[in-house]
């Protein structure tokens, strides 16, 4: 099996935490590669992988896969008995739903709290379009959890491509200190504990790419 995972820095980049995090609940051996994002070479750095010059892309035998949406799907076809998506039809539908709603939205909050796991910081002003947007994480958080996270602490139970898609959410919501309900909050300390998303957090830390 050769498995090779295309990242930009792990202190920065939300996309390619995705789809490490798709490719650790899959469970599979991969290598990664990282390229430094904001670099004069970092355009034809990617694009000597990707065609679209963004991360993340995964390298698989047959040919390149390129973003995190369609490196889950293929993650969870590849392996099914990995469960990358939850058990049941409707919970993976609301599954897919979330992480549709955050592939194509959420620009707010992606632009006025960009992840950077390294800040510990609030913003002195949380514009009223980002505010929205953390109320309708929140919201859907507390959908998912209510209906479908009676087996675990995470969005439907056990760990999924839904946490995949929205632990870079809860890096931002504690990395800017914003005040939460008591389910996001104890949802973002989930994330936190997650295994998986614990090691690429130790290793932003320790990034040294600015
Ligand atoms: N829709 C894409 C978004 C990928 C994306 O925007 N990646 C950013 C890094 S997080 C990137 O490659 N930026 C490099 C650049 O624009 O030079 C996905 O889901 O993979």
């Amino acid at each position: 099996m050769s498995l090779n995972l295309i990242i930009g820095n792990k202190r920065y980049s939300s996309w390619s935490l995705r789809a490490a995090l798709a490719l650790e609940l899959s469970g599979a051996p991969y290598t990664e590669q990282l390229i430094a994002l904001d670099r004069a070479d970092t355009q034809a750095r990617i694009r000597e992988h990707s065609p679209t010059g963004k991360v993340p892309l995964l390298k698989t035998e047959e040919g390149p896969v390129w973003d995190s949406l369609a490196i889950g799907e293929y993650l969870a076809e590849r392996f099914p008995e990995a469960h990358l998506w939850p058990r049941g039809q409707y919970a993976r539908a609301l599954a897919r739903s979330v992480c549709a709603e955050m592939h194509s939205g959420f620009v707010a909050l992606r632009t006025h709290l960009p992840m950077d796991l390294k800040r510990d910081q609030a913003l002195a002003e949380v514009p009223d379009d980002a505010l929205a947007d953390i109320r309708r994480v929140c919201a859907l958080w507390a959908e998912c959890r209510e209906r479908f996270g009676q087996d675990g602490p995470f969005l439907f139970g056990h760990a999924s491509l839904a946490d995949a898609y929205f632990a870079p959410a809860a890096a931002r919501l504690r990395s800017y200190q914003v005040d939460l309900p008591e389910v996001a909050a104890a949802y973002v300390a989930t994330v936190y504990q997650w295994p998986a998303f614990q090691r690429w957090y130790q290793a932003a830390l320790k990034e040294q790419l600015g």
